[in-house]
């Protein structure tokens, strides 16, 4: 009787995880408005069910991301890297700027951890591979396909928040150094204008870090970098009447 008890209250924990991860997903979904939030739901979870969570390959979430094309917002979109907070502080206060998470996929996800196991038909959202564990695990692959997708988009003067807190602003094992910049096209890129987030500056506009970054950009995209204290970002950020391009 212990044993099944055991048993029963294991299983109904499972699914209620599955559940709630699901009702999260598609209270965004309905939130965000514009999809169909049940065929959203199957098309994402087809990525990653059944699968051991360190075999998910990025092209898996290639039909979730075909679903949901990337709308460009031409001179208005912002990539990030070691500065989630700082800028969604930013964005959600001023709307000038587009983040990944402000996409329909993006907003979905946006902190959030799933993964199935092989032969499970079950989301779990603990007990899952960390973001190192493994290259090819369920949540890192798709931030890697989402994240090539939105760089594919991106168009006109494009901005990145940087971290000048640390040594290595410009990260080699990043998704923005690592996918992101790769692919930047620069046929519809004008420039890529780096805001490097100051508190204490370890790293400046000239720091080995950046040049790696400036010449890492692919050919004809021009580069230009501002540093700029992480509080007036946060005091630009709640001054409702100042208008965002005087942020920096
Ligand atoms: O590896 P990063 O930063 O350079 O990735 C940030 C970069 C952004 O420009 C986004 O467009 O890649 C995109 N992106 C997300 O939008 C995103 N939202 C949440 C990448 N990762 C994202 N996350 C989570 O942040 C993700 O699960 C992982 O844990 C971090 C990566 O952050 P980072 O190393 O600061």
């Amino acid at each position: 009787i212990v044993i099944v008890v055991v048993c029963a209250v294991v299983l109904g924990l499972i699914l209620q995880r599955t559940r709630d991860f699901k009702s999260v997903f598609t209270s965004r979904c309905v939130e965000y408005g514009g999809y169909d939030c049940e065929k959203t739901w199957s098309t994402f979870e087809q990525a990653y069910m059944g699968k051991d969570p360190c075999q998910v390959p990025p092209e898996s979430y290639q039909a979730l991301i075909e679903a949901a094309p990337i709308k460009p917002a031409c001179n208005r979109m912002m990539f990030w890297s070691k500065t989630k907070d700082v800028v969604h502080d930013f964005t959600t206060k001023k709307e000038c700027y587009v983040t990944m998470e402000d996409t329909f996929v993006g907003s979905l996800l946006d902190g959030l951890t799933w993964c199935s196991k092989e032969g499970s038909k079950d989301t779990f959202t603990s007990g899952c591979p960390g973001w190192s564990d493994c290259v090819n695990n369920t949540v890192r692959s798709f931030w890697n396909q989402a994240s090539a997708s939105f760089a594919q988009a991106a168009c006109g003067k494009v901005s990145v928040m940087l971290n000048g807190s640390i040594a290595a602003p410009f990260s080699p094992g990043s998704i923005f150094a690592s996918v992101e910049v790769k692919n930047f096209n620069p046929a519809k890129m004008e420039k890529l204008e780096v805001v490097l987030v100051t508190q204490e500056t370890i790293s400046n506009c000239s720091s080995t870090s950046l040049k790696n970054l400036q010449k890492e950009l692919p050919q004809g995209i021009a580069f230009g970098c501002t540093e700029v204290p992480e509080s007036r970002i946060e005091d630009c950020a709640s001054q409702p009447d100042l208008p965002c391009g005087s942020c920096w």
